[in-house]
């Protein structure tokens, strides 16, 4: 390895005028950007669900159940607004995140690790041990449940970053299980189905930095991937990136402050037995404006068991996946790279 080149892009790219060439993706693989479909923000459409979750507790309560399986199904994708994490949690985890990002490279540094299964590690692109093009991005994971187990390895500089980003976790975490709460119910399930399914459950968080990129057109944030995972919930800053595919098409999630984007993994899917799809996503990247996105990864346990919910099995449809540990998908996952066919057809029974 050249000793002298920077590990991270942000050090890398800072004011150069070209994608370098091992961040150009092939003709067939670009983001075409003119082919993305748009929709306004202003109220009558919506590129995803907008879901109001005050309306959980009270006489809605099953309207918005059957708004959530139905988002699930058609979308893998909502938005929530009303999820009971105040804004000041949301601006402080959003602030800590740019201010590490901000730090002088030798201390952001200190950090860094190329090892996908490291529990808290700052590194770049998605996984450089095993790709081929590099993504317009750096990122910082942590891992965050059970929080005391890993809050002493996480970044200390700046100074309020573990106390505000275990704020923030301690607050998504809720969230994410009133989620996956009115997801079971939406499947017909017991409330804590998917709960008791998780085993000890994992969080993990990535803070991903985007900085501007001058030709966006030639790369990625990240290419169209979908989730490993049970849930994800996003927070992202006032930059347009995220994207969904959405019959053939990819469609862009802008922004709208104080809400969280939900996705469903592949792991909702194989429990459901396939009703509810986990969705293609990808970040776009743009010349003008750096971005800041944080997605809570909800997951299992590693030794959790996984497959379809018996009460979701029948004649008519039968088990669409072998049962699996989490630990042998999530090392898949990583290994393989991120590619738009998901893991999930390694775990396919072969339905005749
Ligand atoms: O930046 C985004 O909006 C998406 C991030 C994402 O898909 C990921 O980190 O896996």
């Amino acid at each position: 390895m050249d000793s002298t080149k920077p590990l991270l892009l942000t050090d890398l790219v800072s004011g150069s005028k070209h994608v370098p060439s091992n961040y150009i993706r092939p003709e067939h693989d670009r983001p075409n950007l003119d082919e993305v479909e748009h929709y306004s923000l202003d109220g009558n459409s919506s590129s995803i669900p907008l879901i109001d979750l005050q309306r959980l507790h009270g006489p809605n309560h099953s309207d918005i159940i059957n708004h959530i399986g139905h988002a699930c199904q058609n979308y893998g994708f909502f938005r929530v607004k009303n999820h009971g994490i105040q804004e000041a949690v949301i601006d402080n985890m959003l602030r800590v995140a740019k201010e590490f990002f901000y730090l002088p490279e030798s201390e952001r540094l200190r950090s860094y690790s190329d090892d996908p299964f490291k529990t808290t590690r700052l590194s770049t692109s998605f996984n450089t041990r095993t790709e081929a093009v590099s993504s317009w991005r750096d990122y910082l994971r942590l891992h965050c449940n059970p929080l005391e187990d890993y809050v002493d390895e996480w970044p200390a500089n700046p100074a309020s970053f573990r106390e505000e980003a275990a704020e923030y976790c301690r607050n998504v975490r809720g969230l994410a299980r009133r989620l996956l709460a009115a997801i079971s119910e939406s499947l017909g399930l017991e409330s804590d189905y998917v709960d008791r399914a998780l085993g000890q459950h994992g969080q993990h968080m990535a803070i991903n930095y985007y900085p501007p990129c001058p030709q966006p057109e030639l790369t990625y944030g990240l290419p169209g991937h979908a989730d490993p995972n049970v849930i994800t919930v996003l927070l992202q800053d006032d930059v347009a990136g995220l994207q969904v595919r959405r019959n053939g098409k990819w469609v862009a999630v802008d922004p709208i402050p104080y809400t969280f984007i939900v996705n469903i993994g592949d792991q909702i899917q194989v429990l459901s037995n396939d009703r509810y799809k986990s969705v293609l996503h990808r970040a776009v990247v743009n010349s003008d404006k750096e971005r800041i996105s944080i997605p809570t990864f909800y997951c299992p346990s590693y030794d959790a068991i996984i497959g379809p919910a018996q009460k979701l099995i029948d004649e008519d449809e039968p088990a669409h996946y072998r049962s699996f540990t989490y630990g042998e998908y999530y090392e898949k996952f990583w290994n393989r790279g991120l590619q738009t066919q998901t893991c999930l057809d390694m775990f396919k029974t072969h339905i005749p």
